[in-house]
């Protein structure tokens, strides 16, 4: 007797929600404690960043943040970035969102947009044209921008530095990084399909409330989809029982 083959359902596609935000925002710390919830609701869930994310895209932020783009000029520092989100996008983040995962990447190409093209005049069409070929459809599902002060976010990274070197964004003066934030929030404003601001202010709990209920609101993920979908299923047969009552 021939054997039923046993279909296999093909995972959902995971989410993708990406980071941004100026200098000191808040985004690493709240990137894990959003992937501690989303653990904790069962939701699958891969944390990455950009520059970086694979061996290779590590080895360029090595050369991107040493302050190379001041040498080469902002238009080569847009080719390495892209290269090295190439290498990103193709090995980790795509497969993981294939197989059902969360991916949730610290930076993505909203910081190509404020760092090369708005405060470092890369021509859009380069930008565009990069943009097609790195990440072609995969935009992010959800992207939270971190507002914060500038003199805030930089006082909070100089302390964490210590007495260690600047990096080569870090070294830029508060007016690079005022500019920065302003360019943020118009990113946010031309995309709120996209895009949603988050007050990075006040303890990091407070701001992972935020990011939580803004998360919960835009994608509801899963274990919620399923109490949200039981309690209808109940509600409809409490119903019913009424009616036939
Ligand atoms: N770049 C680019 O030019 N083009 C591109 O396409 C891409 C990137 C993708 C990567 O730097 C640089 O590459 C970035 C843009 C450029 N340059 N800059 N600037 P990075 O990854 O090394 O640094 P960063 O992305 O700017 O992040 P950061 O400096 O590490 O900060 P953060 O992740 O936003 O913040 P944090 O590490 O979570 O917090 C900073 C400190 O503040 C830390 O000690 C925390 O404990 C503390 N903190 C966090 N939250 C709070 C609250 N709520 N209150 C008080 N203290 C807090």
């Amino acid at each position: 007797m021939a054997r039923m083959a046993t279909k296999q359902r093909k995972p959902a596609r995971g989410r993708f929600i990406t980071f941004e935000g100026g200098e000191g925002s808040g985004k690493s710390t709240q990137i894990r404690k959003l992937a501690e919830r989303l653990e904790a609701a069962h939701v699958a869930t891969l944390v990455t960043r950009e520059p970086g994310g694979t061996p290779g895209a590590e080895a360029l932020r090595h050369v991107v943040l040493s302050g190379m783009g001041k040498l080469i000029g902002v238009e080569l520092e847009s080719l390495l970035f892209a290269a090295a989100r190439d290498d990103h996008v193709h090995r980790v983040i795509a497969p993981a969102l294939a197989a059902g995962t969360w991916v949730l990447c610290d930076r993505f190409a909203d910081s190509t947009r404020v760092y090369q093209g708005i405060l470092g005049q890369v021509d859009p069409h380069l930008l565009d044209a990069l943009e097609r070929v790195t990440i072609g459809d995969l935009k992010p599902d959800l992207t939270l921008v971190l507002d914060l002060p500038a003199d805030v976010g930089l006082s909070r990274a100089a302390a964490r530095r210590g007495t260690g070197a600047a990096d080569r964004f870090e070294a830029e003066g508060a007016p690079f990084h005022e500019r920065l934030r302003q360019a943020y929030l118009q990113i946010a404003r031309d995309n709120p399909e996209r895009c949603v601001v988050i007050d990075a202010t006040g303890t990091p709990d407070d701001v992972a409330d935020r990011i939580w209920t803004t998360v919960r609101e835009r994608l509801a993920p899963p274990s919620e989809r399923a109490t949200k979908a039981n309690a209808k299923t109940r509600a409809n047969a409490r119903t019913k029982a009424r009616a036939g009552a």
